[in-house]
């Protein structure tokens, strides 16, 4: 299969976010048919949705696979597993050790009942846009919006860079 340039979102909240997400990374980067190509600066970012959680670290990376988008979200899920990522039909937005989103996979649409792509979010959060930019400056999303226009409508006031 022709290789892909994907993005993928990280977050996550709860033990040791910053832990997590390197290791994730590392993991990520492990998987045959996934070269890692960039990863953008971690930050420090207010919950979206219930606040009475820690904030969130998150950050953007870039990878080139020959994985299919479906099998990429398999490898995901299993990641999020292995860092105790537990899927409870609970509380919408809620805490979590790891949080892995598909953001966009080429400049294909994907809707399928487990899979968006582009994700839906990236737009609207700040916490995703804004290290998306860092990779992709001159992004433009499958359906001709932006990258740049989404960020200059976006207050990224609720985010920090980590040292
Ligand atoms: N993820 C959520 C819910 N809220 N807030 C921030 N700041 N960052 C996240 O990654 C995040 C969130 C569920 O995916
Ligand atoms: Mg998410
Ligand atoms: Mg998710």
């Amino acid at each position: 299969m022709t290789p892909v340039i994907c993005y993928i979102g990280l977050g996550g909240n709860l033990g040791n976010p910053v832990a997590n997400l390197h290791s994730a990374i590392a993991r990520i980067a492990a998987v045959a048919g996934i070269e890692l190509r960039g990863v953008s600066r971690f930050y420090l970012s207010k919950p979206m949705g219930p606040q009475d959680q820690p904030d969130y670290v998150n950050a953007v990376i870039c990878v080139k696979t020959t994985l299919e988008a479906h099998a990429l979200l398999q490898t995901l899920f299993e990641v999020e597993r292995e860092h105790g990522r537990e899927r409870s039909p609970g509380l919408r937005w809620g805490p979590r050790t790891l949080d892995l989103d598909l953001l966009l996979y080429g400049m294909e649409t994907v809707a399928a009942p487990d899979l968006r792509v582009p994700h839906p979010g990236i737009c609207e959060r700040s916490f995703v846009a804004l290290p998306l930019a860092e990779l992709a400056p001159r992004l433009i999303l499958p359906d001709g919006r932006r990258l740049q226009g989404c960020l200059q409508a976006l207050a990224c006031d609720d985010l920090h860079p980590l040292a």
